[in-house]
């Protein structure tokens, strides 16, 4: 069982690295964006998207396993005009619970966002997978979206609608492609831009994060359904554990600089 993942208890986050020693290492994440550290950098471009317009008859398979909800993704999504070509591999989200809704893991100025959107990918340019990549220094991108309440966001409802159908651990479903830029922001040129880490056990330091500067908005009831809708157990447990506050405290950040595409 992976007690690993339970943030809070005695098992919880400040446990990892005795069994995940990167995980009291160099280079984590999430972290805090405050002025002190942020250098604007006119080589940040807007980020392309390839692939990113997937048809309906296209499905992904959504997932709970356990710790969060996961939606793999289809190999002929890539991102451009990073150092190297990134293939897409899976999303998941990071959530606070439905008494206080404080669920990202990036912060702003120590501001923390009602919750987080993690788009998955590998560096397709020098490994086979993401199993091959996920340990190395230029393996991986992530794609960060922070969310706040807003109006009815139907974008995120073609995931959201689904989560009914994997309220507990192992369970899946498939969803129907769509274009998966409408769950990014409008502004995709302004953004944060970092050398960071898997934010979970094993917490390798892999990853080249973008987080977008502007927040997309969801409802009250989305970002509800969101902190109420799973369990980290399976069906049959004498025990359900909801599935609350999957995200890891904000880590310290010295002697680095976080680029960003805007003044
Ligand atoms: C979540 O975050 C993801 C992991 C992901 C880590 O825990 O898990 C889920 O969404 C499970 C439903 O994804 C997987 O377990 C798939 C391999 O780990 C990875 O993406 C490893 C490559 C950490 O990712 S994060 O740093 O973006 N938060
Ligand atoms: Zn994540």
């Amino acid at each position: 069982t992976d007690h690993v993942l339970h943030y809070l208890s005695p098992d919880g986050e400040k446990a990892w690295p005795k069994k995940y020693p990167f995980c009291g290492g160099v280079f984590q994440s999430p972290i805090d964006f405050h002025k002190d550290i942020l250098q604007y950098d006119s080589n940040l471009l807007p980020l392309e998207f390839i692939g990113y317009n997937v048809p309906s008859t296209d499905q992904f398979t959504l997932i709970n396993n356990g710790h969060s909800v996961k939606m793999y993704l289809s190999p002929t999504m890539s991102i451009r005009n990073l150092p190297f070509e990134y293939t897409a591999s899976q999303l998941h989200l990071h959530w606070g619970n439905r008494n206080k809704s404080e669920g990202s893991e990036h912060t702003v100025s120590g501001k923390h966002f009602a919750a987080e959107l993690h788009i998955v990918h590998y560096n397709s340019e020098k490994y086979p997978d993401i199993t091959a990549a996920m340990d190395k220094a230029d393996g991986l991108a992530v794609l960060a979206v922070l969310f706040e309440i807003g109006p009815f966001n139907p974008s995120y409802e073609k995931i959201f609608r689904h989560f009914r159908n994997v309220k507990y651990k192992d369970q899946k479903v498939l969803v129907p492609g769509f274009d998966i830029q409408e769950l990014l922001p409008d502004r995709l040129d302004e953004y944060y831009r970092y050398e960071g880490s898997l934010t979970t056990p094993p917490c390798y330091p892999s990853v080249l994060w973008t987080v977008f500067r502007h927040p997309v908005k969801i409802s009250q009831e989305q970002l509800l359904a969101l902190e109420t809708a799973m369990y980290c157990t399976e069906s049959d447990d004498p025990e359900p554990l909801e599935m609350v506050d999957n995200f890891r405290n904000v880590q310290e950040f010295h002697e680095r600089l976080v680029f960003i595409s805007f003044r």
